[in-house]
């Protein structure tokens, strides 16, 4: 992070340090007009927040002493910005519409073989959705397995939810990622072997929870339909590896692939969308891929001042680093969005959850927020107490839709009150006076006295469509590119996953072993030895 930029942040966060959110809205009568935007379907109102010109200022100054320009120029054009792995990452070329576009890694445009995949995604997925594919006994498919697990599922997960009512509700799809046994076979407790296809979505193909669950799954459908030469007719691949496909028994012709420049967890728009767009169709899934290239093409060219996930990203750092606030919160006012804090906690905390900067030094601040968050208005019910009185700082973002896809008498009306009135609450508080006012009895006003100046972000869209829910996963994730950037840290690689993947392999042969080995310190060797007593080995 750029000191000296960084140092006049700080000075004017200590020059404002008594100046609240409602003493600025009280100087400056257009301030909600002057802080907010518009851009690919969505309206930003940041105007809830610890800012005025000056300090936004200050903050864009930050952006652009760390280079920014030329970085969003260089991830946009395929240059090997995730050194560690020496990789590209082009997940933005996945949704590119510009025809002519060449984008080339290593000399190649990746462009024709994008556009071939997609083509074939979608064949595959017509036949699924019209009948023509058949099981193994001949009848078509109507439940869809995938299984895969971090990057290779909280996506499709996520956005399966959210796109509910376009789904083909004659069908039904399920995610399996857990390595935990229950996860299968609750779910294979709701599908029928000859209706269904297992989609096997790793981009390795060597995870140990997706392989397993995969195997067992095979092992169900054969012992089910009484022959190995089902499992061509009820399992396809998502995935990089093509000799672990095969291998495996899924006929390479069913297998969709996808480049090492897709991160996991911004692999959505691949081929990992697979159960995806057999949900919504194909057409759906291209309004999906416009939204996300409207929100790229916004962030690639709108001057900072005017750049949704710049701005966002800075007011992110700005109550990270300037007020220290450790945590931050998504609350989407949309059920359908409910999974969608959980699908933004990867992208985030494993992209920027980094220690060492990009020259391998210990940072000297910090990095990568802890994110969380539930949709609206359950987490009133709950931990919003916290973030109103309590002793933390938890920046929000709140997410809602004008409309929705279910009117039911005035609900709607109600839920979108409780997200204005939230953020209303949350910046201007209540004073003691106000509570002596409306009679609130003396010994209770420290009680009932809400300090306010909690800062919020608002983003509304008219409704949650294909292409707004691409919009605003683009627009998170250029956000988390932004503060990496600004970071100077990697955020496209995930050793630490990596680390986990490796030390379980070692525990589960000690767990399993007629001898193990027990090599391990003495807290882990007492969990060993107590598992293995407890399960008679
Ligand atoms: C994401 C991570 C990680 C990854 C999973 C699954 O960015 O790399 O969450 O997606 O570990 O990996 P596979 O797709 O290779 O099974």
């Amino acid at each position: 992070m750029d000191a000296k930029a960084w140092e006049k942040v700080d000075d004017l966060i200590d020059k404002n340090q008594n100046k609240t959110i409602k003493e600025y809205f009280a100087e400056d009568p257009d301030r909600a007009a002057k802080f907010s935007l518009e851009a690919a379907g969505w309206f930003l109102d940041y105007s809830k927040n610890r800012i005025d010109r000056e300090m936004m200022k200050a903050l864009i100054k930050l952006a652009e002493k760390s280079d920014l320009k030329a970085e969003i120029e260089k991830m946009f054009t395929g240059k090997k910005i995730n050194a560690t792995e020496g990789r590209a990452v082009l997940h933005t070329a996945l949704r590119n519409m510009d025809s002519k576009a060449k984008i080339k890694v290593d000399g190649k445009d990746v462009m024709p073989g994008v556009r071939k995949v997609l083509a074939a995604m979608g064949d595959f997925s017509d036949t699924i959705r019209n009948g023509k594919w058949k099981g193994f006994t001949g009848k078509r498919i109507k439940y869809v397995v995938n299984i895969g697990i971090g990057g290779s599922d909280l996506g499709p997960v996520m956005a399966n939810l959210a796109l509910t009512p376009y789904t083909k509700r004659n069908m039904k799809f399920f995610f399996v990622s857990n390595v935990d046994s229950t996860h299968l076979a609750e779910t294979l407790r709701e599908v029928k072997a000859d209706q269904t296809l297992f989609i096997v979505a790793s981009k390795t193909f060597t995870t140990q929870e997706t392989m397993s669950n995969a195997e067992a799954a095979k092992a169900w459908l054969v012992e089910k339909l009484g022959s190995k030469k089902a499992v061509a007719k009820h399992f396809v691949a998502v995935s990089t590896a093509a000799k672990e496909v095969a291998d495996f028994g899924i006929d390479v012709k069913n297998m969709f692939g996808f480049w090492d420049w897709v991160g996991g967890r911004y692999s959505l728009p691949s081929a990992i969308g697979l159960s995806l767009m057999i949900a919504i169709g194909r057409n759906n899934y291209k309004k999906l891929l416009k939204g996300y290239y409207k929100m790229d093409r916004h962030f690639r060219t709108a001057r900072f001042e005017r750049n949704m996930p710049v701005i966002l990203a800075l007011l992110g750092i700005l109550y990270h680093n300037g007020y220290g606030a450790e945590s931050y919160c998504v609350l989407p006012y949309d059920q359908y969005l409910s999974r969608f804090p959980a699908y933004l906690q990867q992208m985030d905390m494993e992209s920027n959850g980094k220690c060492v900067d990009k020259n391998g030094e210990a940072v000297t601040y910090t990095t990568g927020p802890i994110e969380w968050g539930e949709p609206g208005t359950n987490g009133q019910h709950s931990f919003y107490q916290l973030i109103h009185q309590g002793t933390h700082l938890i920046p929000c973002d709140f997410i809602g839709c004008s409309k929705t896809h279910n009117p039911v008498g005035d609900l709607h009306d109600k839920l979108m009150a409780n997200l204005f009135a939230q953020t209303e609450a949350l910046a201007f508080g209540k004073t003691a006076e106000e509570c002596a006012k409306e009679g609130v009895e003396k010994k209770l006003i420290p009680f009932k006295t809400f300090e306010g100046n909690k800062p919020t972000n608002t983003l509304l869209t008219d409704q949650l469509t294909p292409e707004t829910l691409g919009a605003l996963v683009a627009l998170y994730e250029h956000k988390v590119f932004v503060q990496g950037v600004i970071w100077n840290v990697y955020s496209y690689d995930q050793w630490g996953v990596q680390l986990g993947k490796v030390l379980a392999k070692g525990v589960l042969s000690d767990l399993t072993a007629k001898k193990p080995s027990m090599k391990h310190d003495a807290s882990t060797n007492q969990l060993i030895a107590r598992y293995r007593k407890a399960v008679g080995r």
